[in-house]
């Protein structure tokens, strides 16, 4: 056993009884109030979840395992010479709520090295697909096929016990977890660079070898780290996370319980919008014949987008009251590496106009940016232009804090979701508006 492994099991069995002790003693406190504007609203802010691996603050923003980001960036330790952070260090941080030290982080970068090397059927599926499918089209898919080398259900189905279950997650996690870079830069070079691909360089780290994959050197390595791990975990309501312990709440697998994740982060609200950000300032450079934009340009530009009905990208939380911390630690390092970049000056200066307008406008309920809206610039400086593939980062980045999600809900024998839903008529009934059907039904006092 690994020592990651051996502290995780060794957590595990500390954590065990305060979920019993809370089940057991404690099961009937009220935490939330279910109203009918919160059924309507999609449950916004409904606490109705439970995740230790992050929290967010609406006004501090996430915290990974009670650390700030700046304490995540700070204490992880760094390859050689890098300015990040190893993505393999997030991981154990996440999973266990510890900083490894450096001979810890290199033995889950080996872990994973070990485990990089993809099915040949992957490349045939990502082969079969035509040219104009969505990258996260191809990835979902090629993350779902491998759900025949799921140890879990292998192991599910000769039996094993429930109390064990986390460990085969733990197996699949890290399986697909090193596989991921290998299938994105492969769908990466299958749609865009004619199949050409850069074979994985084994002694490189994952963030290493994701640029080494990609072709590009330093500091596109750092810039790929900071990207995983800011775009890790968000909590458990976000969609993209729900979706992954939803689906694996009914003991599905990795493999499908990660995809289903994927789908949900494709969606334009959620992480399609830094490709939103990217598609939405290029129309605006092009009509600009590639000047730069006055403050009055812009605001005009950012009134036609709102008086068309359409949201403006990047901005805006459903959580968050505040600028996302994700977004000023990117523009702190877009400060630092690329601030002649004419990209950033223009996402400069939305940060300066948005939040105004947003408030003038008064529907949003967060004028301020959030991660989506500086992602897309740094890659497209550093020369990854088809943003189509944002998205696809975002999923890497996310799959790490789903995963150590998923291994804790196995680990602590979370339920299957399974909340009750009700009729119009009967939020009618409950709101007095509507006589009740049938009150002899009524349970008497
Ligand atoms: N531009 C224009 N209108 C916005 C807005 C924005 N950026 N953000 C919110 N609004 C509108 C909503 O569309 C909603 O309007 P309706 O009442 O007409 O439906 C109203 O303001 C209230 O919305 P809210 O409670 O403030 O926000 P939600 O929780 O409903 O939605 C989010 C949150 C992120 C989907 C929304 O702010 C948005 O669409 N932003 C733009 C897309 C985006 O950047 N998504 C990425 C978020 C981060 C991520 O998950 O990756």
């Amino acid at each position: 056993m690994t020592s990651l492994k051996e502290k995780l099991y060794q957590k595990i069995q500390e954590h065990r009884p305060r979920i019993d002790r809370l089940n057991d003693e404690f099961g009937d406190v009220v935490v939330d109030q279910v109203t009918i504007s919160k059924l309507l609203g999609g449950m916004r802010g409904l606490k109705s979840l439970i995740t230790d691996i992050s929290y967010l603050d609406p006004n501090e923003g996430i915290r990974f395992r009670g650390y700030k980001l700046e304490e995540v960036f700070e204490k992880l330790p760094k390859p050689k010479g890098a300015e990040m952070p190893y993505v393999e260090g997030l991981f154990y941080l996440l999973l266990t709520g510890d900083i490894p030290s450096e001979a810890e982080v290199t033995e889950v970068v080996d872990e994973f090295a070990k485990r990089r090397i993809l099915p040949r059927y992957i490349y045939e599926l990502i082969d079969a697909f035509p040219c104009c499918s969505h990258p996260m089209t191809i990835f979902s898919s090629a993350i779902i096929s491998m759900h025949r080398e799921s140890f879990f259900t292998k192991k599910y189905i000769a039996g094993i016990p429930k109390a064990d279950y986390w460990d085969p997650m733990y197996e699949d996690s890290l399986n697909l977890l090193a596989k991921l870079p290998e299938i994105a830069t492969y769908i990466y070079a299958k749609l865009y660079r004619d199949g050409n691909r850069i074979q994985s360089n084994p002694n490189l780290d994952l963030g290493g070898n994701f640029a080494f994959m990609m072709g590009k050197g330093k500091p596109y390595d750092d810039v790929i780290r900071m990207h995983f791990i800011l775009h890790s975990d968000h909590e458990a309501g976000n969609v993209s996370a729900h979706a992954g312990h939803l689906v694996a709440s009914s003991l599905s697998d990795i493999y499908l319980s990660i995809s289903a994740m994927v789908n949900g982060l494709a969606g334009p609200l959620h992480g399609l919008a830094s490709q939103g950000v990217l598609k939405w300032l290029q129309d605006l450079m092009d009509k600009m014949g590639g000047a730069i934009p006055t403050e009055a340009e812009m605001k005009q530009f950012v009134w036609e987008t709102l008086n068309s009905g359409q949201v403006i990208p990047g901005f805006g939380h459903a959580v968050l009251r505040k600028t996302d911390p994700r977004y000023l630690l990117q523009r702190e390092f877009s400060l630092k590496h690329l601030k002649d970049d004419d990209l950033f000056k223009y996402v400069d200066m939305l940060y300066k106009v948005v939040p105004d307008i947003l408030r003038e406008h008064g529907k949003a309920k967060n004028p301020w940016p959030n991660v989506d809206a500086q992602s897309g610039i740094i890659q497209w400086h550093y020369g990854l232009q088809e943003y189509d593939f944002y998205t696809v980062l975002f999923g890497i980045g996310r799959s790490i804090g789903i995963c150590a999600n998923i291994i804790w809900d196995r680990a602590l024998g979370y339920p299957l979701e399974r909340p009750k839903s009700l009729t119009t008529e009967m939020l009618e009934e409950i709101a007095g508006i509507r006589p009740k059907a049938n009150p002899a039904a009524e349970p008497k006092e």
